[in-house]
């Protein structure tokens, strides 16, 4: 069945309509950035850089690495932005825009991203890296898909309890990360855990400049969450949706955040520019 305009919208380019890429423009690995200047950070690395494109926040680079070719694209800030990205990646590659239908063989991507985030655990320094070894999706925006294959029940149900989770927000999602990128990604420089993504900056992470929180302890009670010895390290705004996206579409993904604030201490990075180069660099290194 043909999928209809106004579902798939593509440009008169015939580019998908956010991202404005066309398929043969991004690579089967592709690193996520959060912010546009990123993306050069991220490029002046490669050998080649054959492709650049850039519509609002979603900016592309497509080269190569040691002749793997390469996309790095930025996401912008928060799930929505992701939820516009991993579905217009997915129809780049498994939907044929001439014929508007699903391809008969499907490719699988590899989906990396390079985030900074905040710190739960007093003991994750800063500046070190994270691996999301699980997705914490506390921003409701996965319950607008069938999440019955990537929930994991009774780690959430753990974590309700443990928060006494007001039942007026979205019910927590918890995804599993993805092995094979796991083991490639993590190594003892890192550290890995639960990260849990807010739908918001302020509020939605327990930050408080004027407006007074709805629980202002959720922040303490996430720290001391234990789930058979995985605890809750760190807190962002795209890895849930990143994880479940593409375990509902058969892509394959791994979330790795430079710690630049340390929300159990109050500190901050003297120097995050640096942690996200060292970041880079790691991760370049390992793909
Ligand atoms: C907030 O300042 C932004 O920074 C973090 C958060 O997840 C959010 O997107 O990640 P990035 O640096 O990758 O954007």
């Amino acid at each position: 069945m043909s999928i209809k305009a106004s579902e798939l919208i593509l440009n008169p380019d015939g580019s998908v309509y956010h991202l404005n890429l066309k398929p043969e423009h991004i690579a089967d690995t592709i690193i996520v950035v959060g912010d546009q200047n990123r993306v050069e950070l991220v490029s002046r690395h490669f050998d080649t850089v054959d492709f650049k494109i850039q519509k609002r926040e979603f900016k592309t680079h497509t080269g190569t690495l040691n002749s793997k070719r390469i996309s790095v694209i930025s996401t912008g800030i928060g799930t929505d932005n992701i939820d516009i990205v991993i579905n217009e990646l997915d129809a780049l590659a498994n939907i044929d825009f001439e014929t508007r239908t699903i391809k008969q063989h499907l490719t699988s991507l590899n989906i990396i991203r390079i985030g900074t985030s905040g710190g739960l655990q007093p003991n994750i320094p800063i500046d070190s890296i994270v691996v999301s070894e699980y997705g914490l999706d506390i921003n409701g925006l996965l319950h607008s898909y069938q999440t019955e294959t990537i929930s994991n029940l009774e780690m959430e149900d753990a974590f309700i309890a443990h928060t006494n989770w007001n039942s007026n927000k979205a019910r927590p999602i918890i995804v599993k990360g993805f092995k094979s990128l796991l083991s490639k990604f993590e190594s003892d420089v890192t550290s890995k855990g639960i990260t849990a993504t807010a739908n918001g900056f302020y509020g939605p992470q327990g930050r408080v400049l004027r407006l007074q929180l709805e629980d202002a302890a959720l922040n303490k009670k996430m720290d001391s969450f234990n789930f058979k010895g995985v605890k809750i390290t760190n807190l962002e705004m795209e890895t849930s949706a990143i994880y479940g996206l593409s375990h509902l579409l058969g892509h394959n993904a791994i979330s790795l955040n430079a710690i630049i604030a340390n929300r159990a201490n109050g500190t901050f990075s003297k120097n995050p520019r640096k942690a996200v180069e060292d970041l880079i660099t790691y991760t370049l290194d390992r793909i």
